[in-house]
């Protein structure tokens, strides 16, 4: 019989498989650098706390967020035995719509992605009204998504090696 899960309230939000056998890579975009290089400070440091090797880490830069759907393709293409790509971007709202076609290609895209593929391909792309809100999500009063992104790669590769 097939293992069952125990009550689900037994689940921390935070307990995170030991992440030793896991390939990960990370793409983060510059735009907005303050923002999102904390976001990756936040993920490369949540990385290496559960267990994953650094050199089992790639890091790569892409210019402003809606890029991150073409790099996760890359980088899946390009290294099969990769486990799990974290999406790291900032985009803050402007006065145009171009806010929305980016959130809606990035959400569309990086899903379809990691559809293709078969791999955990994860969203950390604040989507902020203004820069304050994108600041305390990434490292300040609302903690830091980078974190969160790099713990869910983590439990999603568990989930891809063990479903
Ligand atoms: C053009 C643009 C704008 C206006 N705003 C953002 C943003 O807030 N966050 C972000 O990551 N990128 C932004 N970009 C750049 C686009 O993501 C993309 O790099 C360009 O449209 C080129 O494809």
């Amino acid at each position: 019989m097939a293992s069952q899960l125990k009550n689900l309230s037994d689940f921390s939000h935070t307990t995170v498989p030991d992440g030793a056998a896991y390939k990960i890579a990370i793409a983060v975009a510059e735009w907005n650098a303050e923002v999102t290089g904390s976001l990756y400070k936040g993920a490369l440091e949540t990385l290496l706390k559960h267990g994953v090797k650094e050199e089992n880490i790639i890091s790569l830069a892409v210019p402003g967020s809606f890029e991150l759907t073409g790099a996760a393709e890359i980088l899946l293409k390009k290294h099969a035995d990769l486990d799990a790509v974290i999406c790291l971007g900032c985009v803050i709202q402007g006065e145009t719509r171009h806010f929305d076609f980016i959130c809606d290609a990035i959400g569309n895209g990086i899903t379809q992605v990691g559809i293709k593929y078969s791999k955990p391909v994860i969203f950390g792309v604040l989507t902020t009204n203004d820069l304050q809100q994108a600041l305390d999500r990434s490292g300040g009063k609302h903690g830091n998504k980078g974190d969160e992104a790099a713990f869910t790669a983590i439990k999603m590769a568990h989930f891809l090696h063990t479903a």
